[in-house]
């Protein structure tokens, strides 16, 4: 024998019009005495409101976002046999005119739901205010101030363990849920696919001696912005070599002329002007994304980071209006702000500004390597030791001096191709320095 019946909302004091600002159940599902139906909230306090018995959920007649008072219906459940006799034993027997109705399959609720009586209504409202002050939602118990604390830290009850009283959730269970949520390691996320496992934690002193030593606070800044450059722009590096022979002996014919400057003429310095040149040939170089994503930026100004190796870390410092100073202008800036970068003598809108940056390796060693872009800039050229080669001209072999270029490049704004024919027209440039006055 079941029988359908309507719950209201109960005696909520003196509130009127209160919002639902959460519906726990849906048609068809089966719910237990004391389960969260819905959850109010005043300007004081959120609610949960409980079912006075268990039963089938037949129709549900509120929905989040809407205002009710004492007396607004809720839902229609079907009480059914023992589980009605048990838990509703009274309200039966105040309700002579109850509707009592064959068993319904879950596939027809809405059909048998219009079937009902009113008359069951004021009983099942007494019953439901008895436990309004304590609530769960599904699995999840919890009282409603700690529902509340949970919903202010964005946490969904329904992940978390309850440790109370039959297993409700406590507010240490709700903190400790966001403890262990904060420590996931950062970029994780679910369904989409990406999933980073969590750093292993080795005890490195069971296989051998060690020390530790803390991390300078620029490996650190520069640490966290290389992590969110590497994992959010998807790179791609592309290779080139360049011809610097030439350029290499007008370098040493500078260089012995502006030594009683005091002013060094790196390859370096070529670099950015030939940088220049290229950026203002292929535009899209020189831009970067805007904070939706969906425009890009075109720079009309050509201002070069520079990377730094200092004894405290990797700094970027930015030459700025690069295009209208000469190489040797370009040197001189060079020198004195990779040494105000290595005496610490920087500040931070000396590394502001930048269009695209150079990280030249070449006065170490190394034949290539991938840098990472510089966000918001779109590329970022990686130089390398330069080493003579024998390159092949008319019917023989003859030795160059060769450069090699490594320019990494965000893919969402450049296209491959034009990856490939700016490096290109970089080396051209580099191979005759003439170029460069153009
Ligand atoms: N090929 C061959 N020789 C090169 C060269 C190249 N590509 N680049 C520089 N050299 C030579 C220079 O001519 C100089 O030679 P001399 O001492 O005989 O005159 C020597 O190497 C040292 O150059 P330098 O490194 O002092 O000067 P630079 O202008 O090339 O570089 C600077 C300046 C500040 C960029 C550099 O000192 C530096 O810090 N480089 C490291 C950048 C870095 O860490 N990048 C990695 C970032 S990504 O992790």
């Amino acid at each position: 024998m079941a029988e359908i019946k309507k719950i209201f909302v109960p005696d909520i004091g003196d509130y009127k019009d209160v919002a639902v600002i959460e519906v726990a159940i849906k048609v068809g599902d089966v719910v237990k005495a004391d389960q969260t139906l819905i959850t109010l909230e005043t300007d004081k306090a959120a609610m949960d409101v409980p079912a006075p018995f268990e039963g089938m959920v037949m129709e549900v007649n509120v929905k989040v976002g809407d205002k009710v008072s004492e007396g607004s219906l809720i839902s229609l459940v079907q009480v059914s046999g023992n589980v009605a006799q048990a838990a509703t034993a009274s309200a039966l027997a105040a309700s002579p005119s109850s509707s009592r109705l064959p068993s319904p399959s879950p596939a027809l609720p809405s059909k048998v739901g219009v079937q009902i009586d009113t008359a069951v209504s004021t009983r099942a409202v007494a019953e439901s205010t008895s436990s309004l002050t304590m609530g769960g939602q599904g699995v999840a118990h919890a009282s409603p101030s700690i529902r509340r604390f949970a919903r202010e830290l964005g946490v969904n009850l329904a992940q978390v363990k309850g440790s109370g009283a039959k297993g409700r959730v406590t507010k240490d269970d709700v903190q400790n849920f966001v403890r262990q949520s904060l420590a996931q390691p950062r970029g994780t996320s679910g369904g989409n696919g990406l999933q980073v496992l969590a750093s292993p934690v080795v005890d490195f002193a069971k296989f051998g001696a060690i020390e530790t030593k803390p991390l300078s606070r620029i490996k650190k800044i520069s640490g966290a912005n290389l992590h969110r450059n590497w994992v959010t722009i998807p790179h791609v590096t592309q290779f080139d070599e360049a011809d610097i022979t030439e350029m290499e002996a007008f370098r040493k014919e500078l260089n012995s002329e502006y030594a009683k400057q005091k002013i060094k003429i790196t390859p370096l310095a070529f670099m950015i002007k030939a940088v220049v040149v290229a950026l203002q040939e292929f535009p899209e170089f020189n831009a970067s994304l805007d904070a939706s994503g969906e425009n890009l930026v075109l720079k009309k100004y050509f201002h070069i980071g520079v990377a730094v190796d200092t004894p405290n870390g990797l700094m970027v410092p930015v030459l700025r209006d690069a295009d209208k100073k000469g190489v040797v202008q370009l040197a001189k800036e060079l020198g004195e702000i990779s040494a105000r970068a290595r005496d610490l003598k920087i500040t931070a809108a000396d590394m502001q500004g930048g269009c695209f940056s150079i990280s030249s390796l070449g006065g170490i060693g190394g034949t290539a390597f991938t840098p990472i872009i510089n966000a918001p800039e779109v590329a970022i050229l990686g130089v390398s030791r330069a080493a003579i080669k024998p390159m092949h001209q008319g019917e023989t072999f003859v030795a160059k001096l060769m450069l090699p270029l490594s320019l990494s490049y965000d893919h969402r704004v450049i296209d491959g191709a034009a990856a490939a024919r700016f490096i290109v027209f970089l080396s051209q440039t580099l191979a005759d320095v003439r170029r460069l006055a153009l």
